[in-house]
């Protein structure tokens, strides 16, 4: 069945291997298939909802289209864009945000995570965000939305506005109802410091995550220098309940080298981790470090990069303006 696919990913700098493994390589993967319709975003309207510098965020919007495009998306292929080039997105938002409950949004998890004990001094489009995420994605029509774990429960929040939008105007199926498309096999990866966080760009610690352009060294040493534990390797996952860090590294490891984790498990039984380290860096190496020398030679080619991006955005701005367009009408504009 084709699939009409829409994602994003945060501007935020440092993409990691949470991003990469939770969703670049599932993008891949979907734009790979012919039948699919993609189109990935790089969501520089979300980044903006905690302070980023001006240059940095110009160079960090190149550098994550870069980053989908040397992982493996053909721009040809899928649509490749930025968010603040497409007027919709936002407007979508307002729209939504003047459907969507308070009480669902105060639900959010990654916003009392996100804004910490203080709350007060977050940015109400950090509170908001979600609704810009449901806006992003029903503007396109998605059929299914491939994320990490850890967005499922905005993903959830996108179908309830769906529905109450549909409902509240009596348009039914107007807003198309979206799946989420999560990896079964080890979808959440977390910090190589701390097993209860997750891996993520905002983490102080730079040996907490393998940036998607680390060199073959820092992987070496970051992979040598994250937390396990001193027993061996059990033989089976059960066994793993309480030892957060070492199931980490043996998701990790089944997840770049595309393998449930019962086959991982059965591959290092009784071993110690210094064997699962150092074949983990070896294949690391052997797949982000090709990804990595391709995103440093994109980021030298301004040029093409905001080639595809503008490209990208006239094909998104057709099919979001009309749907915005659409929605106005619907609503009484
Ligand atoms: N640790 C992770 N494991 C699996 N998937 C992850 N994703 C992020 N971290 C992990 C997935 O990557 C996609 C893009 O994420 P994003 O950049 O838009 O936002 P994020 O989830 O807020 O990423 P970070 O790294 O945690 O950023 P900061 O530190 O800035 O908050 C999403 O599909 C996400 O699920």
């Amino acid at each position: 069945m084709s699939k009409k696919i829409f994602s994003g990913v945060q501007p935020t700098g440092n993409l990691h291997l949470g991003n990469y493994l939770g969703a670049i390589k599932n993008f891949v993967d979907l734009n790979n298939d012919n039948q699919n319709e993609c189109i990935f975003c790089v969501v520089d309207l979300h980044a903006i909802t905690v302070k980023q510098d001006k240059d940095q965020l110009t160079n960090n919007i190149r550098e994550t289209a870069a980053t989908f495009i040397a992982s493996g998306i053909d721009p040809s292929k899928s649509i490749i864009f930025n968010q603040s080039k497409v007027h919709a997105h936002a407007e979508g938002s307002w729209i939504l945000s003047c459907m969507a409950p308070m009480g669902w949004l105060n639900r959010m998890t990654q916003f009392k995570e996100k804004a910490g004990k203080d709350k007060e001094k977050a940015s109400v489009g950090l509170y908001i965000y979600p609704i810009l995420m449901a806006s992003d994605i029903l503007l396109y029509d998605a059929t299914h939305v491939p994320v990490g774990e850890d967005q499922k429960q905005h993903l959830e929040l996108t179908r309830d506005i769906a529905q109450k939008f549909n409902k509240d105007f009596d348009c039914e199926d107007f807003l198309r109802v979206p799946e989420p498309l999560i990896k079964k096999n080890f979808s959440r990866i977390m910090s190589l410091k701390d097993g209860l966080k997750k891996m993520s760009k905002s983490d102080p610690s730079d040996l907490s995550r393998i940036n998607l352009t680390d060199t073959k060294d820092e992987i070496i040493n970051k992979i040598k220098k994250a937390k396990t534990d001193s027993l061996p390797i059990p033989n089976e996952y059960q066994k793993l309940k309480d030892r957060l860090e070492a199931k980490n590294l043996l998701g990790i490891y089944s997840s770049i080298s595309d393998q449930t984790l019962d086959k991982t498990i059965d591959e290092f039984e009784g071993k110690n981790f210094s064997d699962l380290k150092s074949q983990l860096a070896e294949v690391l190496l052997s797949k982000i470090s090709p990804i990595s020398d391709e995103i440093k030679k994109l980021v030298n080619d301004q040029n093409y990069l905001d080639k595809v991006l503008v490209e990208g955005a006239n094909k998104a701005e057709e099919i979001a303006g009309k749907k915005i367009k659409e929605m106005k009408k619907i609503i009484g504009f």
